[in-house]
């Protein structure tokens, strides 16, 4: 019998040429390359104290807090959980636990301690670094009990509160100083640990393409392979240098920030300017002062830079580059942005977590750039392929046509944690990372996206799962059954809606399913409408038939 000939696959690549990846290097190592020619060059800077850390301080900070961790019994494999808002001691505890072999989860500290807890559990963490006013969360009954070692059954939590300028270290009861023990440390100490370019360094979570939030496990080789295609090589896509100082706003415990900001700086020598949270007037004064070069931005960011007035009274003529990704941008917004920081470069990334994150970059960016269309998400990154495909066939398509953007290469995921089954559904046989977003490749290369197919929310960038909303809703005793669907909105892009069948007899209301999926979740994934209805529309096999219920909306 013949073998049907196999359909011509179209792949893009991208024109900048391939380069060599050392990926053979821990990622942390591979970071810090070049801090021995630049030890006193300026590495982390913490925009709320001023407190600048050179690359020789940085290095040695790190080295310490891997040794604190060595001692409290972190090693190699073990989760590390960081609670924390963007700090200097995020970044110091994350290369810590990388110069260990341990994986880093990090969360948002605003979760609640059930979303905390579920994460927690599902990484397997048995030490948490937080601020002193998160520790009441890990108190909360889920939790283990807190102990000052590492422990099977029990809980160690490190408090960063007091910087290293304070002379006496406090924490709540229970917890240990991160000064204190950094202090106490001995670099020397450190264990040679060997790590395979295979072992994790990184676990996000994601909801991927369907489901609750999954860890997503990025090795030392992913991890190092997405931030070389950014900013390695002579041309390089992305490019910063020393000199450069990027703006840290985004939070670190997504994967953007922490991959295109921190770690891509750190390996270009550039400085990181760390802001612990969005606040526009300490933001703007943070550029100024620091003279940021270099924005990492997500759209509702965008929006206030091009529309509150406030921005006038600023000098923010040293940035030359606009980077913005994690949610579809508007022509109009990117226009109006552009008129306002006339000399910056402005452009944006693609990205998804499992993806490594980046699966394209605006080619405006590079050293030797060349120019991005208004709307575009930049060319697929170097030493990786992509390809387009039609959702309902999976067959590879031309320029041009939309389809599933797809993408295949050494940065992407290994697989979701403990989760095979999800792994074997975004990952296929040929190794081709299915993303769930609609888009096409135009004539001169660039991605444009034009629609999600997954079930995905994303409110001004942060995830929100509908499956996890879905699951809280019909575990009321009042609701027999719901769905969760985006719904379009100005300024946060899109916001959660429900629809929701109400049990027999129940005349339960909007407000008290709101309130209820509020005291639960993190203030992104509170419901904004309940629509109440007779039956969700769903599939011979049970599935929830989103797109039904997104044509609803809009006819609402
Ligand atoms: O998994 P995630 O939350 O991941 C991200 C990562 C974004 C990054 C990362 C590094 C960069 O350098 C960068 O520029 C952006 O968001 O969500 C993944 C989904 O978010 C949507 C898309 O649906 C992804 O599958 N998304 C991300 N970037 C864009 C976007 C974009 N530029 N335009 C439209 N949708």
């Amino acid at each position: 019998e013949a073998a049907e000939a196999a359909p011509e696959v179209t792949i893009f690549r991208s024109k900048l040429p391939d380069i060599d990846i050392p990926n053979h290097l821990p990622l942390h190592e591979y970071c810090f390359a070049r801090a021995a020619e630049l030890p006193d060059a300026p590495c982390l800077i913490a925009a709320a104290t001023g407190r600048t850390y050179t690359f020789a301080e940085t290095r040695l900070l790190c080295r310490r807090a891997a040794a604190a961790l060595h001692h409290l019994g972190v090693g190699h494999g073990d989760r590390v959980m960081l609670l924390l808002q963007n700090c200097v001691e995020f970044a110091v505890a994350f290369f810590a636990a990388s110069f260990l072999g341990a994986v880093t989860t990090a969360a948002n500290p605003f979760c609640t301690p059930q979303e905390i807890h579920k994460q927690f559990k599902a990484s397997g963490a048995k030490l948490i670094l937080t601020q002193s006013v998160y520790v009441d969360k890990l108190r909360h009954e889920a939790f283990p009990r807190i102990a000052t070692a590492v422990g099977d059954d029990t809980l160690t939590v490190i408090t960063i509160d007091d910087d290293d300028d304070e002379e006496a270290h406090t924490a709540p009861e229970g917890c240990l100083p991160f000064w204190d023990l950094i202090e106490h440390a001995d670099e020397g100490s450190v264990p040679e640990v060997t790590i395979s370019p295979d072992d994790p360094v990184a676990l996000p979570f994601s909801s991927g393409t369907t489901g609750l939030p999954k860890g997503v496990v990025l090795t030392h080789r992913s991890v190092v392979s997405s931030v070389a295609q950014q900013v390695d090589g002579e041309n390089p896509n992305l490019h910063m240098a020393v000199g450069d100082v990027a703006l840290c706003v985004l939070p670190l415990f997504h994967i953007f920030s922490l991959n295109s900001v921190l770690l891509c700086a750190v390996r270009a020598g550039a400085a990181v300017m760390l802001m612990p949270k969005f606040e526009m007037g300490a933001m703007l004064e943070g550029i100024e002062r620091w003279r940021v070069t270099v924005a990492a931005v997500v759209p509702p960011l965008v929006l206030a830079l091009a529309k509150n007035p406030v921005v006038e009274r600023y000098d923010l003529s040293s940035i030359r580059i606009v980077l913005s990704g994690a949610a579809p941008l508007g022509k109009e917004l990117e226009d109006a942005l552009r008129a306002r920081l006339p000399q910056a470069i402005f452009g944006q990334g693609y990205g998804m977590t499992e993806a490594g994150p980046v699966l394209s970059m605006c080619p405006a960016f590079a050293k030797e750039p060349t120019p991005a269309k208004s709307g575009s998400c930049g060319t697929v990154v170097r030493n990786a392929e992509l390809k387009v495909v039609d959702p309902d066939t999976g067959f590879s398509l031309a320029r041009n046509l939309p389809g599933e953007i797809c993408i295949r290469g050494p940065q992407i995921m290994k697989g979701y944690l403990n989760d095979p089954e999800a792994t074997a559904a975004t990952i296929d046989v040929e190794g081709w990372l299915h993303t769930g977003d609609i888009g096409y490749v135009d004539d001169d290369d660039e991605v444009f996206i034009v629609d999600r197919v997954k079930e995905l929310i994303k409110f001004k960038g942060f995830q929100v799962p509908p499956a996890e909303l879905e699951s809280l809703l019909i575990a009321h005793p009042s609701i027999a059954d719901a769905a969760v669907v985006p719904q379009k909105n100005d300024v946060a892009g899109e916001v959660p809606v429900a629809f929701v069948v109400r049990a027999a007899d129940s005349d339960i209301t909007e407000e008290s399913i709101k309130e209820f999926i509020s005291k639960q979740v993190v203030f992104y994934k509170r419901l904004h409408r309940v629509h109440f209805t007779h039956a969700i529309p769903k599939s011979a096999s049970g599935k929830i038939l989103r797109k039904e219920l997104r044509a609803m909306l809009a006819a609402c």
